[in-house]
């Protein structure tokens, strides 16, 4: 108690020197986070010190577009993590072409965790970007000295000592990460489209139709229908799967998307090295309409649930197949579940975009106690999870569905 009073006395002090750097701050978020953090609400009763609170919070971790672009026009050798799908490659790509330096790294964990500081160590950065991922751990932070910024649009989560951007602070949609990135850049507007698209959204849309009449269509309004039946959807598409199979095969194709600058020499294979990045594709792609095909003839559905599981050491479809699913069975809530082999299921479990089933809440629920972790927006979650507890966590969720 003593210790909350002299933190808010701290605070108190502070104050003066604060001003709300956007009207629109979400003070709501910033009340959860408070309230997730210190377990005692009795010494919160005026909503006048919890606001000052609030905002001494938002403004000690977050930080606006322009402050972002300071810092990569600034820096000599950034290091970029991004979440591996089309969103997180998008921003990579927008960032990474727009300053002409600076290094990329898919995470492939559901977390930015330790595990990665080998890659801080090696590249020793000036300045740690990390773009789309819904969670960076204490633990890695803790052991970095180097800025780190965060660009992102998932639920907020407080993690110290990390400059975070995030659309819900300024009461703003959770528009995708490259989005956000274009929005610093200007430039490149077929990559941002392509990340946009692939996370289910579609701003700037209508401006890209103008721009690359061939490659989408202007009478499609839906984003699952720009995704699954047009040229743009497809480079999502194949951005995603580009991301997958051995390291050496996803290095070698996110530096030669990086020397891309315009759709057509993959799509329409106009330079070698768009030719490379299509066949790439088409081949995994071979491999995926296979999955695909099964996913719909064998899949296992109990009431509300439709789920597929496949095994696959190297290569993931999973939130392709998840998404390609929940767009073809939109009444059901989709999990798809990859067996690495490893004792360790991969998932992905998208609900229908539209209806009213929120996943995070109910997943949450589902995998308390369990040997797992999954996040994400509202229809569309990621994670993993223990084999032994898998079942468990198949049957929590269908019941908790059918309550
Ligand atoms: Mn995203």
């Amino acid at each position: 108690m003593q210790n909350i009073k002299n933190k808010i006395k701290a605070i108190i002090i502070n104050i003066k020197n604060i001003k709300p750097r956007n009207k629109n701050i979400n003070i709501n978020s910033g009340i959860t986070i408070i309230k997730d953090n210190i377990n005692n609400n009795l010494v919160f009763k005026s909503i006048f010190i919890l606001n000052f609170i609030n905002t001494y919070v938002i403004k000690l971790m977050m930080i606006t577009l322009k402050e972002i672009k300071d810092y990569i026009e600034n820096s000599n050798n950034p290091l970029i993590f991004f979440d591996d799908d089309a969103d997180g490659l998008s921003s990579f790509l927008l960032i990474r072409k727009f300053i002409d330096r600076g290094k990329g790294i898919p995470v492939k964990h559901n977390t930015l965790d330790e595990s990665y500081l080998k890659a801080v160590d090696y590249y020793n950065p000036d300045l740690i970007l990390v773009l789309d991922q819904h969670l960076i751990s204490q633990d890695f932070v803790d052991k970095i000295n180097t800025p780190i910024i965060w660009i992102d649009h998932h639920p907020i989560k407080l993690v110290k000592g990390v400059k975070h951007f995030n659309p819900l602070y300024f009461n703003k949609k959770p528009y995708p990460t490259s989005y956000w990135c274009y929005e610093i850049v200007k430039e490149n507007l077929w990559i941002a489209m392509t990340g946009i698209t692939g996370d289910w959204f579609l701003e700037h849309y209508k401006e890209f139709c103008e721009k690359y009449k061939d490659l989408a269509n202007i009478n499609l309004k839906e984003p699952p229908d720009v995704l699954f039946n047009t040229k743009l959807g497809l480079l999502s598409k194949l951005f995603t799967f580009v991301l997958t199979g051995k390291n050496e095969d996803v290095k070698k194709c996110i530096n030669i998307l990086i020397r891309i600058n315009d759709p057509y020499e993959i799509i329409e294979k106009t330079t070698p090295r768009g030719k490379f990045i299509y066949r790439k594709f088409e081949k995994l792609n071979k491999e995926y309409e296979k999955i695909l095909k099964d996913a719909i003839k064998n899949n296992i559905t109990y009431k509300k649930i439709l789920l597929y599981t496949y095994t696959s050491k190297n290569t993931s479809f999973t939130g392709v197949l998840a998404n390609e699913l929940i767009y073809k069975f939109p009444d059901k809530v989709v999990i798809v579940a990859r067996d690495k082999d490893d004792g360790i299921m991969r998932l992905s479990i998208r609900s229908n975009y539209k209806g009213n089933i929120i996943l995070p809440e109910l997943i949450n629920k589902a995998i308390f106690g369990l040997k797992g972790q999954s996040g994400g927006h509202d229809h569309a979650c990621g994670g993993h999870i223990d084999k032994e507890d898998f079942k468990t966590f198949v049957d929590r969720l269908e019941h908790l569905l059918n309550k």
